[in-house]
């Protein structure tokens, strides 16, 4: 929990503030956009001149939070039209002249420079105050769960790894401070929480969590035209990047890991953008007994960015599940335990090695050990395919 103390710190640098410049990593998820959405709402009406700085395009499905589409970094665009051969159409700011138009930077759901591309340099050496709202275990927090020195981002930092979602504390700040919770703020918040525990289904989905979603509710939110927003709203080229995903299928370790890739190929046929992976990997959570997975999306420069995601599976009488934040970390990623991502060499090959391998190896560790399942075999056996 966060006391009072940062709270009131917060709330006085953005009262001392007047031009606010709000952002969120790269590759904006539901969180990092619903945070943005409902903290520019709310500074607003505080009278408060507000700028949203993306470090990379706004997914469709997050467009319906804004009124005007956010604009993103000049460095992004630049590098997504060279990657993606496309023609970005948005009016482009480069992050230099935003942060200098601001007197306080205010940055969501990350506080590691990685995530942070562009604004990194002006970070390290900030010349105006950072608040920082996190719920990440990269963060270095109270609980202590895997702090990540170096990173520690942020004049005031709300900072809590022990909630599902940064929306969360973002609550818990306009409530500390009696900022009105419009339906417009409940639904930006809503939508970061019900992304960030994919609908309530992750394991982090806890009492806490639906308690502020009761009253997220109460403040008008209507659930079910959200998930029809979110869930049921895939645009015909995110499907084919879908069905060309599906088709790379492969399931090892005994059919409890799966492993899917895109290529640059893919992405032109389906005319689909790089933004149109997000939740792909989690598709294959549906089959029975699949308890990690991996996707690689091919980069234009050679490297692969690999997803990695994680399930417990109820019931294991061990219980654990494969900690996927500390196999991304050793290729100098990051994330969470049960999500995370990193880059890799290429080619495909390569790069799905490094993961069995490491998944692999997790497989050996003490949390399955009452499981009699034996990985080698089949490593071997898949080995022989790349
Ligand atoms: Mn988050």
């Amino acid at each position: 929990m966060i006391n009072d103390a940062d709270f009131q710190k917060a709330v006085e640098l953005i009262g001392k503030s007047n031009k606010v410049l709000i952002t969120t990593h790269t590759r904006p998820d539901g969180d990092g956009c619903g945070c943005i959405a409902a903290l520019s709402e709310t500074l607003t009406t505080l009278g408060k001149n507000v700028k949203i700085l993306l470090l990379s395009e706004l997914p469709a499905w997050y467009e319906f939070l804004f009124e005007q589409k956010p604009e993103f970094t000049a460095e992004h665009a630049k590098h997504a039209e060279k990657q993606l051969d496309i023609k970005i159409k948005n009016s482009a700011v480069s992050a230099n002249s935003a942060v200098k138009h601001s007197d306080l930077i205010i940055i969501v759901d990350t506080d590691t420079y990685n995530q942070l591309p562009e604004l990194d340099k002006y970070l390290k050496q900030p010349d105006k105050p950072i608040l920082v709202i996190d719920h990440h275990v990269t963060s270095p927090s109270r609980l202590g769960v895997e702090p990540r020195p170096g990173d520690n981002l942020g004049d005031v930092r709300l900072i809590d790894n022990s909630v599902a979602a940064t929306a969360l504390i973002v609550f818990d700040l306009l409530k500390y401070a009696g900022w009105p919770i419009t339906k417009k703020i409940a639904e930006a918040l809503f939508v970061a929480v019900a992304t960030d525990t994919g609908w309530f289904q992750f394991d982090n989905t806890d009492s806490r969590t639906l308690k502020v979603c009761a009253e997220l509710i109460d403040a008008g939110v209507n659930p079910s035209k959200m998930y029809r927003q979110l869930y049921q709203n895939t645009s015909p080229q995110q499907f084919s990047l879908m069905v060309a995903m599906l088709n790379t299928l492969e399931l090892h370790l005994g059919g409890r890991f799966a492993m899917q890739h895109l290529t640059q190929e893919d992405f032109k046929k389906a005319g689909a953008k790089y933004s149109d992976t997000e939740n792909l990997i989690d598709v294959c959570r549906k089959i029975s007994g699949v308890e990690a997975a991996a996707l690689f999306v091919e980069q234009t420069n050679g490297q692969i960015k690999v997803s990695l995601r994680s399930w417990q599976l109820a019931p294991r009488p061990a219980g654990g599940f494969v900690d996927v934040c500390k196999i991304a970390k050793k290729f100098e990623g990051g994330g969470h335990k049960m999500a995370a991502g990193a880059h890799l060499p290429g080619p495909l090959e390569n790069a799905k090695k490094l993961i069995y391998d490491a998944v692999a190896e997790q497989f050996k560790q003490p949390f399955d050990s009452a499981q009699s399942f034996d990985s080698t075999q089949d490593g071997e056996r898949s080995r022989t395919r790349w």
